[in-house]
């Protein structure tokens, strides 16, 4: 198992909610997650960064020793590093220095499955390395790609950075049509006018496990980060009948990098397309406050902060103390509270779910041309059926029916309203 030391640095400019220790932690799941075993963590306190190291040079050699004695293999900063301050870093301490955000890639490499994901992860990895093609480098000749130990020249890199703005430009273009495919299934809901709703949260909140246990979707789930990469989408049928779409997608991350939300946009497109959020939170996670912010963080960005939202409070199970709970709830914008590993206060979940959108159905009457058998099937799918007439000059129906459906038809003329 590959042994490394963690750095995590903490600059005045980060003022925010997340403690040195808070983000000590997570560099360390997310370490756990890669695989590697973690050998020591040490942490560090900057008013900014240098731009040969990021940290001192003392540190720096502080760092190396560290290494030597305890054997690591690697080092991972909590922090980006340039292409510089990397390549200065493993020049004094003389291991492969990475930085969160390769870190992270390389969980996103492991856990694609679908020729999308890899696709995506592909994308990010050379939207992350085309920045640091600078001078001479490790970075480069970690590439391969036929590059000597000395490193490119500025000719060279000319051809590699054109090189790999060709490649992005193609996997972009993969994208679009691999993302085709779930547009075509989209546009169909839309026609047929099924409501959709996408589980969103931070990363380990249960959502995949909320998704199994509400559709049986057999969707893997882990304890550990960013176990689902590729979206699922299932129906699901609430108490009235009504069928609507769930999908789950992955997970997001305090500071999750800009380039990487970027490369995932055609992952989230469920999400950005849905019709309502339900945002799961670990509860029993100490840092429920601050996923909550970072979930927004990223919600905003994709600037879906404005979307119908639900909040499934997760994992209730593990609280103890059940006047937290009701504490807990004050905090959160339409919360449910739910245990989706035993399957604890779900019909409240649906509930609230079908309480969304009743709000956005009709109570019709409407006519429509004799002998459209399609179209009352369609009623008896997507609406409420509550009397039918075959009369001579059509098919008098009362019902109550999702509102956009209605417009779409009566748009089209399909039907008329009687009242
Ligand atoms: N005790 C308890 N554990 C839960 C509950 N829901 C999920 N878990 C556990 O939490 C861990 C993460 O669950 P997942 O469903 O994989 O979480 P996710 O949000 O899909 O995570 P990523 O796909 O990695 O972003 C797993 O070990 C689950 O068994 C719950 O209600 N109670
Ligand atoms: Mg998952």
């Amino acid at each position: 198992m590959e042994r490394a030391l963690l750095v995590t640095i903490k600059l005045d400019s980060e003022r925010g909610d997340w403690s040195l220790e808070d983000a000590a932690l997570e560099l360390e799941e997310l370490t756990a997650t890669c695989g590697a075993e973690v050998v020591d963590n040490i942490t560090c306190i900057r008013e900014k960064p240098t731009p040969n190291f990021f940290i001192g040079r003392g540190k720096v050699e502080e760092i190396a020793l560290l290494c030597q004695e305890m054997d690591a293999d690697s080092v991972v900063f909590s922090h980006d590093l340039s292409g510089t301050q990397q390549r200065n870093l493993e020049g004094v301490i003389n291991r492969k220095t990475i930085d969160r955000t390769q870190l992270i890639l390389d969980i996103f490499a492991r856990h694609a499955k679908t020729p999308e994901g890899k696709t995506q992860v592909e994308l990010a990895q050379l939207q992350y390395l085309m920045p640091r093609l600078v001078g001479k480098g490790i970075i480069l000749s970690r590439l391969g790609g036929g590059i000597g130990t000395r490193g490119p020249g500025e000719q060279k890199l000319e051809v590699d950075r054109r090189r790999i703005r060709k490649k992005i430009d193609k996997l972009k273009d993969d994208l679009k049509h691999l993302s085709l495919h779930r547009s075509t299934l989209r546009k169909k809901r839309k026609e047929n006018a099924i409501p959709a709703v996408a589980l969103v949260g931070y990363t380990n909140a249960g959502k995949s496990t909320l998704l199994n246990a509400l559709t049986g979707a057999g969707q893997a789930v882990a304890d550990s980060l960013f176990t689902t990469l590729d979206p699922l989408s299932k129906n699901l049928r609430l108490p009235n009948g009504e069928n609507i779409v769930i999908s789950d997608t992955v997970g997001f991350l305090n500071n999750l990098p800009h380039h990487l939300i970027e490369a995932f946009k055609a992952t989230l497109e469920e999400v950005v397309e849905s019709d309502l959020l339900i945002h799961v939170l670990d509860v029993s996670n100490p840092l429920l406050q601050q996923h909550k912010k970072a979930v927004f963080q990223v919600l905003k960005e994709l600037r879906l902060d404005q979307k119908p939202l639900i909040t499934a409070l997760n994992k209730i199970d593990l609280l103890k103390d059940k006047i937290l709970e009701e504490h807990t709830k004050e905090d959160f914008a339409n919360p449910v509270l739910v245990s989706a590993k035993l399957n604890q206060n779900l019909p409240s979940l649906l509930q609230k779910i079908q309480q969304h959108f009743s709000g956005l159905m009709l109570d019709l009457e409407i006519m429509i041309r004799p002998g459209r058998m399609d179209l009352v099937d369609l009623f008896y799918r997507q609406g409420k059926v509550k009397d039918i007439q075959y009369q001579q000059k059509g098919i008098k129906i009362k019902l109550s029916l999702p509102k956009i459906l209605f417009q779409k038809l009566l748009h089209s003329k399909e039907i008329e309203r009687v009242c």
